[in-house]
């Protein structure tokens, strides 16, 4: 059965590189189709699609799936070693994936995820710092409970590690200040091969934003 998973441009779309690691570690084959984001272009195929207009979109066969959380629910009905075994480590995995999926709006919005900027600080708004504190602590309990295994938040890689992967990119890229259990965590998902694999992918992109802020519209290198 044929099965693509269409996602935005590799450098900017935080959204689309959950799932995309998400499937990548459950060992699914799929094919991926990149969509530059704010084109014609993006607009004409991801609206004629029947989805939410947005990326990333799984096409399974007549099936589609959108939004983040749901394809990698998707995937872990394939593969379930993608959320921990422990009910107990699945249940702070699923309630950290939900937060992140529903909220951190101001780290978001301030730290855009854009893996081709040169790494830099950048200063937060109050509820950016709260944010990151939130984040910092969410970390540091699923480590600290659940992380025995290994170098990710429940020991092996798993979906939240898929959900916070864009977080650990743009603290690595603002340069924002860690404890040692985030910046540990940090670094493990820069060494995380998937992970190597879609930054290397998206530092050969052909898009550039048009100043050093994300901002549309892109322009071509
Ligand atoms: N809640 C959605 C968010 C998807 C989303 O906002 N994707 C962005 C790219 S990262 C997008 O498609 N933006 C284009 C638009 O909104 O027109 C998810 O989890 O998949």
């Amino acid at each position: 059965m044929s099965l693509k998973l269409i996602v935005g441009n590799k450098t900017y779309s935080s959204w689309s590189l959950r799932p995309w690691l998400a499937l990548s570690a459950a060992g699914i084959a799929f094919e991926e189709e990149v969509v530059p984001l704010d084109t014609d272009a993006f607009r004409a195929r991801l609206g004629a699609l029947g989805a939410a207009g947005r990326v990333p979109v799984l096409v399974d066969g007549d099936a589609l799936v959108w939004e983040s959380l749901a394809i990698i629910d998707w995937a872990a009905e394939r593969h379930p070693g993608l959320w921990p075994s422990d009910p107990r480590a699945r249940a702070l995995a699923r309630s950290i994936a939900t937060e992140m999926h529903a909220g951190f709006s101001a780290v978001r919005s301030e730290l855009p995820m854009n893996l081709a900027r040169p790494a830099e600080p950048r200063a937060l708004s109050p509820k950016g710092e709260a944010d990151v504190a939130r984040i910092l602590g969410i970390w540091g309990q699923a480590r600290a409970r659940f992380g025995a295994g290994g170098p990710f938040l429940f020991g092996g890689f798993s979906a939240a590690d898929a959900m916070f992967a864009p977080v650990a990119a743009r603290f690595h890229t603002y340069q924002v200040p860690l404890d040692a259990v985030g910046a540990a965590y940090v670094a493990a998902i820069h060494a995380e091969p998937n992970f190597v694999r879609w930054r290397t992918a998206a530092l050969a992109e052909p898009w550039v934003v048009a100043e050093d802020e994300i901002d549309w519209p892109l322009v071509k290198r």
